[in-house]
């Protein structure tokens, strides 16, 4: 199995061969729409927002200096991955740039609705920036099920994503089953004998291709060359029931009535935004 390139095919044609049954898919141009397509390189970001800063792995470091170390970043020393700024909090000047950020395809998205704004529900649109040698640190799954669209705006990164299904191929972490125990770059098959039979799908996303990562998708990344990219996720009526169940699962850890306070609300929330979709005619 592969992930497809495709240009500009329709919304109802990704939506029938992509979206409803959940097979991620790289779009070649859908962020031609985005005035972020070709504007957003390392000099532009170091001009522009040198001095904002953000924290990556404990430390804190600029743009600047982010930037310096992806590009004198190397397989055998590679920059901290990710490095991570949430664009409205840190770059709200991004956001005229990145519209509409649904690409006209990830849509309808509950998140970008008001009652999703409020609360964390492990949602955000951030830039990811990355030098050559920078790995994702783990293989997983999105919490609470959402949807992953990643645009690539500068440089080349390859994703490793797997097939729906294979989650006993690929030990879930007991007490945290959205991670897994491996280390797929450096597999060890004694400890992990099943990974073998697992099939990885590889494959490298270039300047201005966005990837759709269908939630439930196993997936890591690894940055080839210094990286820019731009991610957001997405929630609707299709991934709402396991986005619920995520809801109940993270917030019971803060306790029951806080569980139950968050997922009475999630409820009512999605709720509305599903009315609003009929309404719409967007089932
Ligand atoms: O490094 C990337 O682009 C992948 C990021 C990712 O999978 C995540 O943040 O959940
Ligand atoms: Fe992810």
């Amino acid at each position: 199995m592969e992930v497809q390139k495709v240009g500009d095919i329709s919304y109802k044609q990704f939506m029938d061969d992509f979206y409803t049954p959940g097979i991620p898919v790289v779009f070649k141009n859908a962020s031609k729409v985005w005035k972020a397509n070709g504007l957003f390189t390392p000099d532009w970001f170091r001009e522009n927002f040198g001095s904002r800063s953000t924290e990556v792995k404990g430390n804190t470091y600029t743009m600047r200096e982010i930037l310096d170390m992806v590009e004198n970043s190397s397989e055998g020393n590679p920059a901290p991955y990710p490095c991570i700024f949430n664009i409205p909090e840190t770059l709200p000047e991004l956001i005229p740039l990145i519209q509409p950020l649904n690409l006209n395809y990830a849509r309808p998205n509950w998140m970008e609705n008001k009652f999703f704004n409020r609360g964390y529900w492990g949602s955000a649109t951030e830039v990811f920036i990355g030098g050559p040698g920078g790995k994702f640190p783990y293989l997983h799954l999105d919490y609470y099920h959402l949807n992953a669209w990643i645009t690539q705006l500068y440089g080349e990164k390859r994703f490793t994503v797997f097939p729906r299904g294979q989650e006993d191929l690929l030990y879930p972490k007991p007490d945290d089953p959205w991670r897994s125990e491996l280390n797929i770059f450096e597999p060890d098959y004694v400890r992990y004998p099943k990974f073998k039979d697992a099939t990885p799908i590889n494959f490298t996303v270039g300047p201005g291709e966005t990837l759709f990562i269908p939630f439930g998708t196993w997936h890591t990344a690894y940055s080839l060359t210094p990286t820019i990219s731009v991610a957001f996720d997405q929630l609707n009526s299709k991934n709402f029931k396991d986005f619920m169940k995520d809801v109940w699962v993270f917030k019971k850890r803060e306790g029951t009535m806080k569980a139950l306070a968050y997922y009475g609300y999630a409820w009512l929330a999605g709720t509305t935004c599903k009315i609003g979709d009929s309404l719409n005619g967007k089932h």
